[in-house]
């Protein structure tokens, strides 16, 4: 009871915006940051909850990443640092959604019930009054009675059958002891949007509103720093953002001195210029840089400006033109774009006299990584340690989405590599790239990562400490230490852009590697997306990993009849997971081919 009422008083000083309609979506919930107090306390609910369910830490992130500076955003990271898992996204959906504190946590009805009688005793004495004989007033009297009684049994009904309200009901569903519970925790972070620090307090009043929870703010941060802390936290590894740098650097430095000898360093000595987008990542890679001796950075759109607008991952990935901030002189330069909350990372460089890059996209960074952890298994399986212990073969997988350039996918499958394609999403490829024992996934828009599986790190020890006694020094034994490092630099909670790039450094210098030089490991065939703005977007739906639509009838049949007019052409469409619209997408042999493509597929969406 005492649980009820602090909740009840707690969730009234957050009323839910009206007329809006709240949904998890692949990036948690994301709107207008003047509509989200109400969502994000909630969300805090929920997060706690989940931490009591699990006995686990579990984070909560106030970001809205690459959208506009006005919007903002809330998702759960689960105790693996991962996702929240999606069993318990409807749960999100409807406590966001609740119409009113009590209906989070009280009988509604019971009110509904009150005014029904009223409304009956009101008509009752109008009617009396209007009579003139008693006994049509006495008629009238027992007919209120009858109607009453009737109505209160029917409302005492539905009163009984809701009162198995949100919460309630949840926490009965899903087994979560309320009662002597250990004491559960959150974790709370946030970009830089001046939304934020409201937000971030209204999620912690909802996780400290369920007993026992303890909400702890780590402060601005990015989003993958978040995740690997509820990942660090819950393996009982220190948590702070000083020991994800200390992990960050002493890996990066491992992957360094193990560079192999003759290698070419032009790459060294070349600074890697960085558009942080006016976000988190600009103050995050001026600490790294501070401690970072090996890599000259150059940091670019570090705050001043306004976050995302013509800057940062999103708008290079989608525009391919120069960000703010950067022009003709850094003609030939090595640059790179985090997005607002630096979870992804694409790289560039700038083509002559123009406005145009060349976008070094999520699908090269995993091309550029698959081939990198082949050589070091391939490394690793000519050494005498590994051959006398070959019953495991461990498999390598690599994940992408339909938005993968077709060219990247016919490169990787030349290389001998399983690919398999999954939704948008992050929760998506990640969990398929965890049924691997290194499962590499990326976006082509830079969100992605590498994960290893623990029965592949527990054999990489075991191999890496036979070498180290028989072999120390050894090429093998650098393969094995290098896999090793490569394990620990990489986030494996989620894509994170400061992991990712300094791995992308590390295997560039590795292979004495310019960023044209990576580019060259194939061209993309040219593409186009577009959006259509759609009254019901969810009218579309698709299979086969978004390859196919199976809704509206007929769509999937003229769609394949306009692809196969162009040469290598490829088309699909599908819901966006964050705005009301349906995307194209479409590439062929030629650019005009593909734009040709895109606008008659769009064409039959509208
Ligand atoms: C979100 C997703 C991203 C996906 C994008 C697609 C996460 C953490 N982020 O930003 O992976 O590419 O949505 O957006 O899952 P769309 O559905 O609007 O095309
Ligand atoms: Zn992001």
């Amino acid at each position: 009871q005492q649980q009820r009422s602090i909740l009840i008083d707690l969730a009234s000083r957050f009323p839910p915006p009206s007329g809006v309609q709240f949904s998890y979506g692949t990036s948690g919930f994301r709107t207008d940051a003047s509509l989200l107090e109400s969502t994000v306390f909630r969300v805090g609910i929920l997060a706690a909850l989940r931490s009591i369910q699990t006995g686990s830490v579990v984070g909560l992130m106030v970001t809205a990443s690459h959208n506009v500076v006005s919007d903002n955003g809330v998702k759960v990271a689960d105790p693996s640092g991962g996702m929240l898992t999606q069993r318990w996204e409807p749960f999100a959906d409807a406590i966001a959604n609740a119409p009113d504190p009590h209906s989070l946590v009280q009988v509604k009805m019971l009110n509904d019930c009150n005014a029904f009688l009223f409304l009956d005793y009101h008509r009752f004495l109008v009617a009396v009054s209007a009579m003139g004989h008693p006994n049509q007033q006495r008629l009238v009297f027992v007919l209120f009675c009858f109607v009453s009684f009737f109505r209160f049994i029917s409302v005492s009904f539905i009163f009984n059958m809701g009162k198995e309200v949100l919460l309630d009901d949840f926490v009965k569903k899903e087994n979560i002891l309320l009662d002597g519970a250990p004491s559960s925790e959150v974790l709370l972070g946030r970009d830089t949007r001046p939304s934020g620090k409201l937000l971030v307090s209204a999620s912690a009043q909802g996780a400290t509103s369920i007993m026992g929870t303890t909400a702890n703010d780590m402060g601005i941060l990015t989003t993958p720093q978040l995740h690997w802390m509820v990942r660090s936290k819950n393996k009982g590894i220190e948590a702070t953002k000083n020991s994800y740098y200390d992990q960050l650097l002493m890996s990066y430095r491992l992957l360094f001195d193990c560079i192999p000898p003759g290698v070419s360093d032009n790459n060294m000595f070349e600074k890697l210029i960085v558009d942080c987008a006016d976000g988190v990542g600009g103050e995050e890679i001026e600490k790294l840089k501070a401690r970072l001796s090996d890599l000259k950075i150059e940091a670019r759109n570090i705050g001043a400006g306004v976050l995302n607008k013509g800057v940062g991952a999103d708008f290079v990935q989608k525009e391919k033109i120069v960000p703010r901030g950067f022009g003709p002189s850094d003609f030939g330069a090595r640059c790179a774009s985090l997005d607002g909350d630096a979870d992804r990372l694409v790289y560039f460089y700038i083509l002559s006299d123009s406005d145009k890059i060349k976008l070094v996209d999520g699908d090269k960074i995993l091309t550029l990584f698959a081939l990198f952890i082949k050589e070091q298994l391939g490394i690793l399986n000519g050494a005498e340690n590994v051959k006398a212990n070959n019953s495991y073969q461990p498999c390598l997988g690599v994940v992408q989405t339909a938005y993968a350039n077709g060219a990247s996918t016919d490169y990787l499958k030349q290389l001998g590599l399983e690919v398999v394609l999954t939704p948008t999403g992050v929760k998506y490829l990640h969990e398929k790239a965890a049924e691997y024992d290194i499962g590499i996934y990326f976006e082509a828009n830079g969100h992605g990562t590498i994960l290893f599986s623990e029965t592949f790190l527990c054999w990489l020890d075991t191999i890496n400490n036979d070498l180290l006694s028989t072999s120390r020094g050894s090429e093998q034994q650098k393969a094995a230490l290098r896999l090793l490092a490569t394990s620990k630099l990489i986030n494996q909670a989620v894509g994170d852009a400061l992991s990712g790039m300094l791995l992308v450094e590390a295997i560039l210098l590795h292979w004495g590697w310019s960023i044209f030089r990576w580019n060259e490991l194939y061209q993309d065939l040219p593409s186009r997306q577009l959006k259509v703005k759609v009254i019901d977007r969810a009218a579309v739906v698709t299979a086969n990993a978004e390859t196919l639509v199976v809704k509206p009838p007929g769509i999937q049949e003229a769609i394949d009849v306009e692809t196969a007019k162009y040469p290598k052409g490829r088309c699909f469409i599908r819901p966006s997971g964050t705005e009301d619209v349906v995307r194209v997408y479409a590439e062929a042999l030629t650019q005009e081919a593909a734009d040709d493509l895109a606008r008659s597929a769009a064409r039959l969406v509208d």
